[in-house]
């Protein structure tokens, strides 16, 4: 097909990383900051003294390496370290309603937000107010509902262990349990999957296990944009001939080559690494049938090799390998084929590569935990390791990847909304109250009540809640029905605008920023994907003399609400080393926690199946089945995609740092849905085409983007939009049922030509 012209998209052919991520990182440095502080915020990223990357939750190694270059870091600090401000004067002049037609990038890009604001609704614009009127305020909202539970508290990841803890006890004691968190749309596939697997809700490797690993599985992710510190492990597993198998249905630019910055040879000669030794561009959705597909034919080599399967290890570690093993059986070959989109015999070489290798890791991403049976998909790459032992030896393992930088750390201090009866005990023992006895509600939940109108308030440390939820619509209507919403956050967003009865912003400080409490200056601490813990302190001067940090607001709120409160909340935000004595004392894994985290590096929590202890009920790791070969309700019909919703490269979640999708070959639009060429032709639509996209789910025929149709390379039935605008295509409910995830990754649609302009 002889392609046309469409602006704005264009072939990207270079590899990922190399001088572009150097001009990219120049520019971001150019457009935020002021540049005499650059060098100094740049070099005090993921350092033994300096503050952890809010950018993403790869470890680093030892946090002592010499500087570690990385786009999109830089990218997470210097968007939070800018110069640009949203002073009260630019609340007065542009009302809530005209600040509704501006774009999720315009929102953000205007800046740090200086100052407290209240919403006024007579003026239709925020005002500023006193700290402690807000927390007065706040309090008394608090204190008049009825019921403790008709109040919802959030967290995003990025909240430090110290600010998460506080706002844990402080809802518990104000007495309720409603948790909603970023976790439940990310990688609660995860933390509900793996528990039952292998006795805990967190990866299993280590950095170092990538030196020892012979084999790595890639599913699902695009370490490119969303993981980049990770291109630099990838790059040096490449270069020492670890084939990496990659499951990803569009061809991701870092996956397949990558120049990596750090080496001047490759900068020097404009050449790069090959990072994926084989790359299956398996169907959205298809990853549990290519899993099982593995599976049987790892199954089928051990009738002939006694070594295709660890048979001291499944014998003794593990319960439920039989009937996981006939359901393997029973399984067609060619279902399994038109489920994954991939052919027996690609499968049966990867299986033939898995049972070459003595040390296999598999990593993977919200492409496998974002589906509506992303929990059994997880199970299925643990299964898979099962079969061979690659848990509790060098070089192996689970590796997911995880989203925010502190998402991880946030659960290990009790952002849940699960009862939890040893921690409740402890947490009673600590301040003398329990919290109350019933679950609360998670991310869509919450919302389900807030839209029902049975929640009234909505406290958000950090995040854009209401954008990032599935059903875009709905969402509105819920955050307008509330009483008060109370927004801790660093920027303008969308949420802020989606006014109820009343609203508070409370800026708070960033990571990069010096954090000064009675007791001088204070570090945080953070956990990194790989269970490290370890503390990050701010360098710059606050982006406003108003600000005041997470830690030091939710107490604020918590003595205005709790005016008989059993904790001394006071004391505890003097001296954050106060915070964590009372963490380790609910949390006994973080003992000697104060000193620990002085160490450069930090500490790495108790991990069971590293050791091959495994707390599951039955004492063992458990092979769990997955049913049947469908990951997401399959909607019967001609022209029914299955929708998936992507990061761009220049976006953080919600957060949009610029236009363009430079891997992708995307500049200055995010309004493109990326489909394959035969599905174009298929579709009798050409390249450029202004289509329709509907959901193809009974009764949400009516939610409907309108796009430009591009070429793509994306496996076939596939199609991708972005991320968040295309949310309003996935009901709220359509999610896992075991860990509520919404399936943002697979949303049924059909396509349909609007005209035949260029758009
Ligand atoms: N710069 C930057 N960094 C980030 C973020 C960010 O937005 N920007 N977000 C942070 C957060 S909260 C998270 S959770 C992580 C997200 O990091 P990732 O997990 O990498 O997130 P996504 O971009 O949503 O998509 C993942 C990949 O899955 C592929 N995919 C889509 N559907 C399927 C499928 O059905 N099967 C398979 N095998 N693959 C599929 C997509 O093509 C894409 O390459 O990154 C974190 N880091
Ligand atoms: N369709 C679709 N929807 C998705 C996803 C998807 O892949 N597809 N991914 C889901 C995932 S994995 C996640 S994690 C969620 C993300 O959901 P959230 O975590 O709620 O969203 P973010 O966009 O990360 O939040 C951005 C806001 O955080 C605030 N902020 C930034 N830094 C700080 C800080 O240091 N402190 C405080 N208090 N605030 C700060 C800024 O004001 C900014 O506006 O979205 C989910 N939604
Ligand atoms: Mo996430």
């Amino acid at each position: 097909m002889e392609k046309r012209e469409v602006p704005g998209v264009h072939r990207y052919d270079a590899p990922a990383g190399g001088w572009g991520a150097l001009k990219a990182t120049a520019k971001a440095v150019v457009e935020q900051m002021h540049l005499a502080e650059a060098p100094l915020l740049l070099l005090h990223t993921n350092k033994p003294d300096g503050f952890d990357c809010p950018g993403c939750a790869w470890p680093d190694k030892d946090h002592t390496s010499t500087f570690q270059f990385c786009e999109n870091g830089a990218k997470a600090v210097t968007w939070e370290a800018t110069k640009k401000r949203v002073p009260p004067e630019f609340f007065a002049s542009h009302t809530v309603s005209e600040l509704l037609e501006w774009s999720d990038y315009q929102l953000e890009n205007e800046g740090r937000i200086t100052h407290p604001m209240a919403y006024d609704r007579g003026s239709d614009t925020y005002l500023p107010i006193d700290w402690d009127e807000a927390f007065a305020r706040i309090g008394s909202v608090l204190r008049g509902l009825p019921d403790p539970n008709m109040a919802e508290f959030y967290t995003s990841g990025r909240a430090s262990n110290e600010a998460a803890f506080l706002f844990n006890i402080f809802a518990r004691e104000y007495g309720t349990n409603n948790f909603p968190d970023c976790s439940n749309m990310c990688h609660e596939a995860t933390s509900v999957g793996l528990p039952k697997s292998i006795g805990v809700g967190k990866g299993t490797v280590s950095l170092e296990d990538f030196d020892h690993c012979e084999l790595i599985i890639a599913m699902g992710h695009n370490p490119g944009t969303n993981h980049p510190r990770m291109m630099g492990t990838l790059h040096e597993c490449a270069r020492r001939h670890v084939p990496i198998i990659v499951f990803n249905p569009l061809k991701e630019r870092a996956l397949e080559r990558f120049a990596d910055p750090q080496d001047p040879i490759e900068m020097g000669t404009f050449r790069s690494t090959d990072i994926a030794s084989t790359y299956y561009q398996v169907k959205v959705g298809g990853d549990a049938a290519a899993l099982k597909g593995i599976m049987k034919s790892v199954l089928e080599m051990a009738e002939t090799n006694d070594d295709a399967l660890d048979h001291a290890f499944i014998a003794e570690h593990t319960n439920g390998f039989i009937d996981f093993a006939a359901d393997l059986k029973s399984t067609d070959w060619v279902d399994i084929e038109n489920a994954c989109g991939l052919s027996r015999a690609d499968l049966e070489r990867v299986a033939a590569a898995y049972v070459k290798s003595k040390a296999t890791i598999v990593t993977f991403g919200m492409g496998i935990t974002q589906h509506a049976k992303g929990t059994q998909n997880v199970q299925q790459i643990s299964a898979l390791l099962m079969l061979r032992g690659n848990y509790g030896k060098p070089g192996t393992g689970i590796c997911p990847l995880r989203g925010h930088s502190n998402v991880q750390g946030n659960r290990t201090v009790g952002i849940t909304e699960k009862v939890d009866d040893v921690m409740f005990g402890r947490v009673e023992t600590t301040f003398g109250f329990r919290p109350p006895p019933h679950h609360g509600h998670d991310a869509v939940n919450a919302m389900k009540a807030m839209v029902a109108g049975s929640s009234k308030v909505l406290v958000c440390l950090g995040g854009n809640f209401s954008i990032a939820l599935p059903d875009t619509d709905l969402s509105y209507q819920g955050m307008r029905n509330l009483d008060l919403a109370v927004h801790l956050n660093t920027k303008l967003n969308r949420s802020h605008l989606l006014v109820g009865k009343e609203s508070i912003i409370l800026p708070v400080l960033g990571r990069t920023e010096r954090d000064i409490q009675a007791s001088g200056p204070q570090s945080i601490t953070v956990e990194d994907s790989m269970t490290m813990v370890h503390a990050s302190r701010g360098k710059l001067p606050p982006a406003s003399e108003h600000l005041r940090s997470e830690p030091a607001i939710i107490a604020g709120i918590a003595m205005a609400t709790l005016p008989n409160s059993k904790v001394d909340w006071k004391d505890l935000i003097a001296d954050y080393d106060r915070i964590r004595d009372k963490i380790e004392s609910v949390y006994p894994d973080f003992k000697d926690y104060n000193l620990r985290i002085r160490h450069p590096g930090g500490f790495r929590l108790p991990l069971g199946p590293t050791e091959r202890i495994w707390h599951t009920k039955s004492g063992k790791a458990e092979f769990l089945p997955f049913t049947g070969l469908e990951e997401d309700p399959a909607v019967a019909g001609p022209n029914v995609f299955k929708l998936t919703t992507l990061r761009s490269h220049d976006q953080y979640n919600t957060t949009i740092y610029g236009l363009d999708d430079r891997y992708r070959g995307v500049f200055g639009r995010r309004d493109v849905l990326f489909m394959s060429e035969a599905d174009l032709v298929a579709q009798d639509l050409e390249h450029g085409d202004l289509v329709e996209v509907n959901s193809a789910l009974p009764g949400y025929e009516h939610k409907r983007l309108r796009l430009t149709a591009i070429a793509h390379d994306i496996s076939r039935g596939s199609v991708g939009a972005y991320y968040p605008e295309a949310n309003n295509l996935c009901p709220l409910d359509y999610q896992d049922k075991e860990s509520r995830t919404p399936s943002y990754k697979s949303i049924p649609v059909r396509i349909r030509k609007l005209d035949a302009a260029v758009a």
